[in-house]
């Protein structure tokens, strides 16, 4: 990590301004890494800016809204740009991307044609991720951004304020569901470097309330998934969901007595099929994910497929995994 961390300080040595943005509907772990990323750039007395979408707060789901009311109240003077206001920025501005790689899934991928850029993230790699970059890092076996970012901070040897401590522990819990995903001992260790910085363990549990109708979404899911084989689950979801639903579905689906893999099976859109797939360890996962196109380790794949159907991807991964 030390060479990253020097890395980056060398670059933001470079520059006057930054703005740092993460992905479109943006979660605890991206708010969390920009804003911990924000106030690390303050400490180098630069200018460091957090694009949000012009949206109204309520548009943002509960829990970036509830993450962002309380940040404001903290009165901390990282500021916002949207789409309009970015060009009031005057000077040699970097642009940071984080939690995301993909062009099309940042929160307004625009200002990549416009900015020097670079890239931190956790996703499995993927094709399409952003080719004209300053710097790109991309290392999927890290539990989250905001693991990442509190050892930055640590390196730098900044306090990260309580609010922003307190959404990095949550974006943590997140991205790991509750450190169980890509937990290491290190993951341990952020988490208890972000208590010492005085996260808030009451407004973390707020944070991570979900609402009553996404869970009974997610129930609904289970009801109907089934075993594919004696012990890995199988769940298609006709509706258009998002890359995270299926991931929560597949992660949720391995709590269940008998289940040791799980593969769910969705429509991210019109013609593109989203699979994820979760492992307790001892089934591969990935090698069925890369003979369908993607990528991932043995406990954790995901793929997206062009112009097929839900069923025509079931049956391929049946046929692999039988
Ligand atoms: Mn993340």
């Amino acid at each position: 990590m030390e060479h990253l961390f020097n890395k980056l300080n060398e670059i933001i040595n470079e520059y006057d301004n930054f703005i740092v943005m993460g992905h479109k509907d943006p979660d605890l772990d991206s708010l969390g890494s920009s804003l911990g990323l924000c106030e690390i750039i303050e400490s180098f007395n630069k200018k460091a800016y957090l694009f949000l979408n012009d949206k109204h707060l309520d548009d943002y789901n509960s829990n970036i809204s509830q993450a962002f009311q309380s940040f404001e109240k903290m009165k901390k003077d990282i500021v916002c740009v949207n789409q309009r206001s970015y060009r009031k920025i005057k000077g040699d501005t970097l642009l940071i991307v984080v939690d995301v790689h993909s062009q099309d899934r940042l929160e307004y991928p625009e200002l990549v044609n416009i900015y020097d850029t670079i890239v931190l993230d956790h996703h499995i790699k993927n094709k399409d991720y952003i080719k004209d970059t300053k710097f790109l890092y991309v290392d999927s076996n890290l539990s989250s951004m905001s693991e990442l970012i509190t050892y930055y901070a640590e390196f730098v040897n900044i306090d990260l304020d309580n609010v922003i401590a307190t959404i990095l522990l949550a974006g943590i819990e997140i991205d790991t569901n509750g450190f169980n995903l890509k937990t290491t001992s290190s993951t341990y260790e952020a988490a208890s470097t972000l208590m010492e910085m005085g996260a808030d363990s009451i407004l973390k549990q707020e944070l991570l309330k979900e609402s009553k109708e996404e869970y009974m979404k997610r129930a609904t899911f289970i009801r109907n998934s089934f075993m594919a084989t004696n012990n890995i689950a199988m769940c298609l979801i006709n509706t258009e969901s998002t890359t995270k639903e299926l991931a929560e579905v597949a992660q949720e689906l391995l709590t269940f007595e008998d289940v040791k893999a799980s593969f769910v099976i969705g429509k991210l859109d019109e013609n593109i099929i989203g699979v994820s797939a979760r492992s307790l360890g001892h089934i591969d996962v990935s090698t069925t994910i890369k003979q369908l196109g993607g990528g991932g380790n043995s406990s954790n794949a995901a793929v997206q497929i062009k112009n097929k159907t839900l069923k025509e991807v079931k049956q391929e991964i049946i046929d692999m995994i039988k």
